[in-house]
C-alpha cells in the first residue's frame, strides 16, 4: 500500500514550532472540567467552550493540529461553520480521538484496557469524511506495587496495533498513546523502568502486526516521579530520563514524538518540554500535545462568561506560544509574566 500521503500528513503535524492541542475530552471529563469552574454541564456549554478555543485569533501560529472528541467534531460555530472547517481553513489539521475509553479487566486489578475496536472500521471511514487526518488512541499504564503486568501491556499493545492498522488503511495517521500514569508514589527510576518496557512492547507489537512505523506518531508521557512521590523530579532529571528511555525504545524512523502533560501544572509541563528540547537534536521531531496543561488556565479565565472570552483566548494564545518556544528550546520562565491568566 502506498503511504506517501500519510508521511506527508505526519510531516505536517510535526512542523517546527507547532504543537497539537488535545481538546478531546469525553463528555464526562469535559463536564468535570466545566463543573470545576462552575459552568453548566450541558452540550451547549461544551460547544461554546470549544468555540472559544477554536476561534481564538492567532492559534494557527502555534498549532498544526487539534484532537477532537466525536461530539465536538460534529459541532459548529454560532454562525453554523463546522469546527473541523474552522480549523482546516486556518491551516490546522483536525484529528479525532477514537478509543471509547478504558475498562477494568477483572483478572488484573488496577489495570485497564481501551475499548472501541468493534466498529472502528466504519467510524474511521466516517471521521475521514468529516475531515479527520489523524486519529488518537489512548491506553493507560498504571504504576503500583503489582502493576503494570506484562500481560496487560501486551494486550493494550495488540489493541493499539489493530487500531493503527485500521487508521492506515483509511488514510489516517495513527497517534498511539500509551500513557504511563503519574498517579502514585513511585520514583522516577520506576517510571523509567515501566515506560521503557511499555514502549518496547508497543513497538515490537506494531512491527509484528506490520504497522508502517514511518506513518505513526507516538504520544507519550514524560518520565517523571509519581504525583505522591516524596522527591519530585527536576526538569533536568525529567529530560535525561525521558530521552534515555525514548532513544532506547522508539524506532528512529517514526515521524514524530509528542508529549502529554499527564497532570503536571501548565508551567512545569512547559519547563520540562524546554529541558527536553535543549538536549536536541533527537532522531525525531518532538513537540507538545497537552490538554490540561493548556486548557486549565483558559477554563479558569473563561468561567462560562461571554465577557471573559477575549481574555481566555489571550491566555490560550500565551500558553501555546510558551509551549511552542519550549518545543524549540527557546523558552524562559520570565516570559510567563506577559499575560496573567
Ligand atoms: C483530554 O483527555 C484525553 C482523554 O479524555 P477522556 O479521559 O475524557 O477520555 C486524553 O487522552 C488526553 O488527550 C491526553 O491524555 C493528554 O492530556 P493531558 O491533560 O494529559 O495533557
Amino acid at each position: 500500500m502506498d503511504h506517501a500521503h500519510l508521511y506527508e500528513q505526519a510531516r505536517f503535524m510535526m512542523q517546527k514550532g507547532k504543537g497539537i492541542l488535545a481538546a478531546d475530552e469525553s463528555v464526562s471529563t469535559m463536564n468535570e472540567r466545566l463543573a470545576a469552574v462552575l459552568v453548566d454541564e450541558t452540550a451547549e456549554m461544551r460547544r461554546i467552550y470549544r468555540q472559544v478555543l477554536f476561534t481564538a485569533p492567532g492559534i494557527e501560529k502555534y498549532l498544526s493540529g487539534v484532537i477532537f472528541y466525536d461530539a465536538s467534531m460534529r459541532n459548529s460555530t454560532d454562525d453554523g461553520v463546522p469546527f473541523p472547517d474552522v480549523l482546516a481553513s486556518r491551516g490546522i489539521m483536525p484529528g479525532i480521538k477514537v478509543d471509547k475509553g478504558i475498562v477494568d479487566i477483572v483478572e488484573f486489578p488496577g489495570e485497564k484496557i481501551s475499548q472501541g475496536l468493534d466498529d472502528l472500521d466504519e467510524r474511521m471511514w466516517e471521521y475521514a469524511n468529516l475531515g479527520a487526518y489523524f486519529a488518537k488512541w489512548r491506553a493507560t499504564v498504571p504504576i503500583a506495587q503489582n502493576t503494570p503486568t506484562e500481560a496487560v501491556m501486551v494486550m493494550n499493545a495488540m489493541i493499539l496495533a489493530r487500531y493503527a492498522s485500521i487508521c492506515q488503511k483509511e488514510g489516517i495517521v495513527p497517534m498511539v498513546e500509551p500513557e504511563v500514569l503519574m498517579h502514585g508514589s513511585h520514583d522516577v527510576n520506576r517510571s523509567e523502568e515501566v515506560t521503557t518496557r511499555a514502549l518496547q512492547i508497543l513497538f515490537a507489537t506494531l512491527r509484528e502486526y506490520k504497522v508502517d512505523l514511518k506513518a505513526v506518531i507516538l504520544k507519550t508521557s514524560m518520565v517523571i516521579a509519581g504525583d505522591g512521590a516524596k522527591i519530585q523530579t527536576s526538569a533536568e532529571e525529567v529530560a535525561d530520563a525521558t530521552l534515555r528511555t525514548l532513544r532506547m525504545t522508539v524506532p528512529y524512523d517514526i515521524p514524530g514524538v509528542v508529549f502529554l502533560s499527564g497532570g503536571q501544572t501548565p508551567v512545569r509541563a512547559t519547563e520540562n518540554l524546554q529541558a527536553i528540547a535543549t538536549r536536541g537534536p533527537q532522531p525525531w521531531p518532538i513537540t507538545f500535545s497537552y490538554s490540561r496543561a493548556i486548557e486549565e488556565p483558559v477554563l479558569a479565565t473563561w468561567k462560562g462568561k461571554s465577557e471573559n472570552v477575549e481574555k481566555a483566548q489571550a491566555v490560550l494564545l500565551h500558553r501555546l506560544k510558551m509551549n511552542s518556544l519550549a518545543a524549540q528550546g527557546k523558552y524562559d520562565s520570565k516570559m510567563e509574566k506577559e499575560v496573567s491568566g
